[in-house]
């Protein structure tokens, strides 16, 4: 549809105002916006004077590099209001994910942050070709994850009919796609997947139906999978990236041209840093992912680390929209593993095991996934001796110790006792973590 620079589906100008203005708007934005965090936000405000900056000495976006950066230690010490920029009255949504120890990350929007995203989210589904005249099919899922209410409120600010059906029950998931003649769908790229598996069983062709495109994201996938994605669903598979910290789903999103993730630059400004100098980065260059949030009202944070490694790249699409575009995220800078699209941080999983007590701190996660595409989560640790030789006790303590590490994640884990030493060592930094899954 775009590649004759057709632009029936950008659903917002500013897509494709020619760069300059772009800049100049961000500039602008982001003047105003450090403006108000300076003022409102105490931890800003004692890092901005120390760092000697007031938002009038913003004159371009080379201004970003003298801005100080927010991590994800700083949401954890600041939990769980200290860095909303409006009093409490003025919130009116709270969503959470993981955090890296037993506390999640909390963020918070106001009613004009809920009408920016549901904005974002309805240009994301107009990225994909999306209009007023289509069917949802939401299997994200509902709840303190951004994912299930993001896409649903995009899809009525688009006008579509939404079917907040969120995750799980995958055959009646199917009925209900072929019943209501769903056209879009949106999930993560594995439970596609596991919906294809689902169809293949109960005899339904996938092809015939009238669904046409799917907007994946919330955790890593390949080509190869969107290769297979696409074939086995009969639609066009596309990529969604965000994350909760900068909006939720919403942040960036392929076009039909699939030649990376135009990012919502109006709002977020881009850049990639090296995650070692802390120094920004030129386009092309692989490195760290980093926004700054210029309109956000109840939560914009400064050069946010995302700990995403992929790359920048602000040539014109094909499609007629100008703003910057992200490849595939190919990782992370940290140690964050996302299973069934849940964050799972190794810390969380140390900390069960150590308060249990009768086990030695020798672990290995292992992820991995089925052949019905589902990740697997299996925790291998090592017990003592006299644990070990007890069979009774080792399955007591299994079972045990896999209810307690379930509880702390909210998904399915299975944790195994191997006996004294059976866990390789590292002379480096130990390695905690095999991810078996094939990308
Ligand atoms: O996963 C938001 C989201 C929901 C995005 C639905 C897309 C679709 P969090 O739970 O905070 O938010 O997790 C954010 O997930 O930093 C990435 O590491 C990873 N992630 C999200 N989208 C993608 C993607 C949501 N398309 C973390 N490709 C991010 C690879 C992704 N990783």
């Amino acid at each position: 549809m775009s590649s004759q620079g057709v632009r029936s589906n950008i659903w917002d100008e500013v897509e494709s105002l020619p760069r300059p203005e772009m800049e100049k708007l961000q500039v602008e934005r982001l003047r105003a916006g450090i403006g108000r965090v300076s003022t409102v936000v105490p931890f800003y405000k004692k890092k901005l004077i120390e760092a000697g900056i007031t938002a009038d000495s913003i004159r371009s976006l080379e201004d970003l590099d003298r801005l100080p950066f927010t991590t994800k230690a700083d949401l954890r010490d600041n939990y769980p209001f200290d860095l909303l920029a409006v009093p409490m009255k003025e919130v009116i949504r709270l969503h959470a994910s993981s955090g890296t120890t037993g506390k999640p990350t909390v963020v918070a929007y106001t009613r004009n942050d809920i009408t920016l995203w549901s904005d974002l989210m309805a240009r994301t589904y107009a990225a994909a070709g999306a209009t007023a005249d289509d069917v949802v099919h939401n299997a994200y899922g509902y709840g303190l994850f951004t994912g299930g209410l993001g896409f649903h409120y995009g899809a009525e600010r688009l006008g579509a009919a939404v079917i907040p059906i969120s995750g799980g029950n995958t055959k009646r998931q199917l009925m209900l796609m072929r019943d209501f003649g769903s056209t879009v769908l949106c999930c993560t790229p594995s439970y596609s997947l596991l919906i294809a598996e689902g169809a293949e069983e109960d005899g339904i062709d996938l092809r015939s139906l009238p669904l046409k495109v799917g907007l994946f994201g919330a955790e890593p996938w390949s080509e190869r999978m969107r290769e297979e994605i696409e074939s086995r669903l009969g639609i066009v598979a596309l990529n969604v990236y965000g994350l909760s910290e900068i909006i939720g789903p919403g942040v960036s999103v392929e076009c039909t041209e699939k030649k990376g993730m135009h990012i919502f630059e109006d709002h977020f400004i881009p850049e990639i840093i090296d995650p070692i100098t802390n120094q920004r980065l030129p386009d092309g260059e692989m490195g760290e992912l980093v926004f700054t949030c210029v309109t956000k009202e109840a939560l914009p944070l400064i050069r946010y680390r995302t700990r995403d490694r992929t790359r920048l790249m602000r040539e014109k699409c094909e499609c007629g929209r100008t703003t910057a575009r992200m490849e595939r995220v190919v990782g992370r800078t940290d140690d964050m593993i996302i299973v069934r699209g849940v964050n799972v941080f190794p810390s969380q999983i140390e900390s069960v095991l150590l308060q249990a007590g009768e086990i030695e701190p020798q672990y290995e996660i292992i992820v991995d996934r089925t052949a019905d595409h589902m990740d697997e989560l299996d925790v291998l640790v090592e017990a003592p001796a006299q644990i070990y030789s007890d069979q009774q006790r080792l399955v007591q303590l299994e079972k045990r110790l896999s209810y307690d590490v379930q509880s702390a994640l909210g998904i399915t884990c299975k944790v195994k006792l191997v006996g004294p030493r059976e866990i390789p060592r590292s002379e480096g930094k130990a390695v905690r973590v095999v991810d078996k899954r094939k990308m």
